[in-house]
């Protein structure tokens, strides 16, 4: 068994070799030991987001869809030992071998869009719902025209997502407020799969995979949608605007 383990690593650093010598930041041994991924605690109960997000489909939501991306993510982890941070490793997924990009952007997209996603929302009238106040505020206010403005854009983009995916709320490139969609577990950090113009770092998104929605809407994303505005942290995405600028 120990021969096994010991063989096995060193064809895949056979494999590797050639890689590590072209991308040495994602293959070399990181002094920490790379980077570990896990499944955090929701920072609210289960039923807290209802009747917007019903108990149930985020029990499900959390405790498996989540955590599939988590465990899948840390298998395809043990070959890339330089990853030192998420956003890092989502910003590089096409210097990855090919056998790992596919795994790395579903899963690595998947984990980081619902981490994003659960700090984006708290319990309606403890933190969810209402408007944002701040920069935030005024930055919606010159970016789209008015909070109603932005908000009907954000919806439509959800809504018109096709088949599953994500709307997305970023601080693009040139430094200013975009409303844009990413397909499946895809999201605005991923350099060479996302559109150029739609890069930038998320400051809000919005799940529309039919698991996140399904059980109580059914085909019903528009009600959905409208409903997920009540739970919307707006502190929270207000400190993730403050920290991209
Ligand atoms: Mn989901």
């Amino acid at each position: 068994m120990k021969n096994m383990t010991r063989r096995d690593a060193l064809k895949s650093t056979a494999i590797l070799g050639a890689a590590a010598a072209l991308r040495p930041s994602l293959f070399a041994q990181h002094p920490a030991g790379g980077l570990r991924v896990g499944l955090k605690d929701l920072p609210y109960d289960y039923d807290a987001l209802e009747p917007a997000i019903d108990a149930e489909t985020m029990r499900i939501h959390h405790g498996r869809h989540h955590a599939g991306y988590v465990n899948n993510l840390k298998t395809a982890l043990e070959e890339i030992p330089g990853a030192t941070s998420m956003e890092g490793l989502l910003r590089d997924i096409p210097l990855l071998p090919e056998s790992l990009q596919t795994t790395v952007r579903n899963n690595g997209g998947g984990h980081w869009n619902h981490d994003l996603f659960w700090t984006i929302m708290a319990p309606p009238g403890q933190g969810g719902g209402g408007q944002p106040g701040g920069p935030l505020a005024a930055r919606i206010q010159s970016d789209f025209g008015s909070f109603k403005a932005f908000t009907e854009r954000f919806s439509q983009a959800a809504a018109g997502v096709f088949g599953s995916g994500w709307a997305w709320l970023i601080l693009n490139r040139q430094g200013r407020l975009a409303v844009t969609s990413t397909p499946n577990q895809d999201n605005p950090l991923m350099r060479g799969l996302v559109p150029d113009e739609e890069l930038g770092t998320p400051v809000l998104g919005l799940d529309v995979w039919e698991h996140a929605y399904y059980l109580h809407y059914q085909n019903r994303r528009g009600d959905y949608i409208s409903n997920w505005w009540k739970v919307v942290n707006w502190n929270a995405v207000g400190e993730k605007f403050v920290q991209a600028r």
